[in-house]
């Protein structure tokens, strides 16, 4: 049963004035000019309606509109000229059901193999401008048990069929319709290698599909980089079982990856001093973990080596020790910045020791009169460390009035209490301790920006698909695309989506 508004019409509006009120609100042509296809797509698209079954396409279904009235093909591959328009009635396999399709026969005399390639212009979308990104599949009979041979986009290349006629669907992805050419050529398939000897690439005879490929076993491999046939892709790779892995240092075969590989459990690993088998990197390890490490002096795994390590102290930089030598710290700091435990101590995540409000970094103290550093003038007591503030009354800098427990340094602010002044950024982050326009969409109450960023401010999008909201429909002349500052363009049949860098860049009357 088709929903209302589902029909085209030369006229304005549709029998449901609801639904034309919606679906006009979204493209006022649809009232004032026409209820064309895309108006009845957008039924279902805005939840206007319910959703039109089948897009229809402009102009009448073509005669070989369905598998009964199959136009037959001639042999000898000369391109043919066809079109989709119209309601589908079916689709294949890999899709073609929102889309009307077109049908051919070919009859097979001999056992054989088709080529069947389908080439279109792609335009975009606006009126009845073709948008056909074909589907094609082939069936071997008509009827509703008819098996399908093979389904694809663009081409499709069957095994070795038997003599028979065949049905081609030419159909379209989503609701695509349009002009197209088709060519299907007929091949013999091969019975043995040496039909294949014309190919590098594909040397090999599959004889159950009649296809040269690239391997059927290792004779087909001559590559010392990749001596072994995976039978089921039928692709020349490193190793399949472990006898094709010939070097001693990655004499195991990672039957996943296809490639060689030092071992696969800690039984491959024989050197009692990498006596482990780091399972994701799969090589042999002094240690997967701190207690795999018994010498007190190199008390900590460092995992990107499989090394046994002493860390260095938190608040340096060690680039090729992950970790650092206090675990509460270390804790702290991988936390929020994984990496740093992963794999190395850089510059960053030393910095992050007092940043995250970690720990101090600052040299030792008893009392302020200690630390001769004017960048670090206070004592903190209960850390003993220098530092830039331990309370608000060192901060004297009016534009960093707070010092921020944890890391005793001068900011912003410590909350939002913090942000009265600016009433365009009345949020603190405090992480960095700098006020902000947001720390969430719920923050941003401006229609026109209603996402906050990651750095705080309220801004129209975040990605493509928040722009759904400026989703134009654009008609011949409406606009020269080209003149457009636009950073995407987005096609669709029936659409044309702009993202626009900010509204008033967007062509005006047509927006939603
Ligand atoms: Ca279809």
């Amino acid at each position: 049963m088709e929903g209302a508004c589902c029909t085209p019409s030369s006229k304005g509006g549709c029998e449901e004035p609801a639904i034309a009120q919606c679906v006009c609100k979204v493209d006022s042509s649809c009232c004032e000019v026409r209820w064309d296809f895309h108006c009845t797509r957008l039924v279902g698209e805005m939840n206007c309606g319910s959703p039109c079954s089948a897009p229809l396409s402009c102009g009448d279904p073509p005669e070989n509109a369905t598998c009964g009235q199959a136009t037959p093909l001639a042999k000898g591959g000369t391109p043919v000229q066809g079109k989709t328009a119209g309601t589908g009635t079916t689709g294949g396999l890999c899709g073609g059901h929102l889309a009307p399709e077109v049908w051919y026969s070919y009859t097979l005399e001999q056992t054989a193999l088709l080529d069947i390639s389908v080439t279109t212009s792609f335009g975009l979308g606006v009126g009845c401008e073709p948008t056909l990104r074909p589907v094609i599949y082939l069936r071997d009979g008509c009827g509703s048990s008819a098996k399908e041979i093979g389904c694809n986009e663009y081409e499709l290349h069957t095994d070795k069929l038997p003599p028979g006629t065949y049905y081609l669907a030419v159909d379209g992805r989503n609701g695509d319709a349009g002009d197209f050419s088709l060519e299907v050529k007929e091949a013999s398939p091969c019975t043995g290698d040496v039909d294949c000897q014309g190919s590098p690439a594909a040397p090999a005879c599959d004889l159950n599909r009649g296809r040269c490929v690239r391997c059927t076993s290792d004779v087909h491999c001559t590559s010392s980089f990749a001596p072994a046939c995976n039978a089921v892709a039928q692709q020349c790779v490193a190793c399949v079982v472990d006898a094709h892995c010939k070097d001693p240092a990655k004499p195991r075969c990672n039957s996943d990856k296809k490639i060689c590989v030092a071992c696969l459990s800690n039984q491959d690993c024989k050197d009692p001093l990498q006596p482990f088998c780091n399972l994701k990197e799969n090589n042999c390890s002094s240690c997967l973990e701190d207690k795999d490490c018994k010498d007190p002096t190199k008390p900590a795994c460092n995992l990107p080596t499989g090394s046994c390590v002493q860390q260095g102290n938190c608040c340096e930089v060690t680039p090729q020790i992950a970790g650092c030598a206090d675990d509460s710290i270390e804790a702290c700091v991988c936390a929020k910045d994984p990496f740093c435990c992963e794999f190395a101590w850089d510059m960053i995540c030393a910095g992050e020791v007092e940043a995250l409000g970690c720990s101090l970094c600052g040299p030792v103290c008893m009392q302020s009169a200690d630390c001769k550093d004017p960048a670090r003038p206070v004592c903190v007591p209960s850390a003993g460390k220098c530092a830039e503030c331990a309370g608000d009354a060192h901060c004297k800098d009016p534009a960093k009035p707070s010092c921020k427990p944890g890391s005793f340094r001068c900011t912003e602010c410590v909350g939002d209490a913090g942000c009265k002044t600016d009433p365009a950024r009345p949020r603190c982050a405090l992480d960095q301790g700098t006020c902000v326009a947001c720390l969430s969409d719920a923050d941003c109450k401006d229609p026109k920006n209603p996402f906050c960023s990651p750095a705080g401010s309220c801004v129209a999008c975040l990605s493509d698909d928040d722009c759904f909201s400026w989703v134009a429909r654009l008609r011949p002349g409406d606009l020269d695309l080209r003149a457009l500052p636009l950073r995407l363009v987005l096609f669709r049949p029936g659409e044309t989506r702009l993202q626009c860098d900010q509204e008033s860049l967007c062509p005006t009357g047509r927006l939603l």
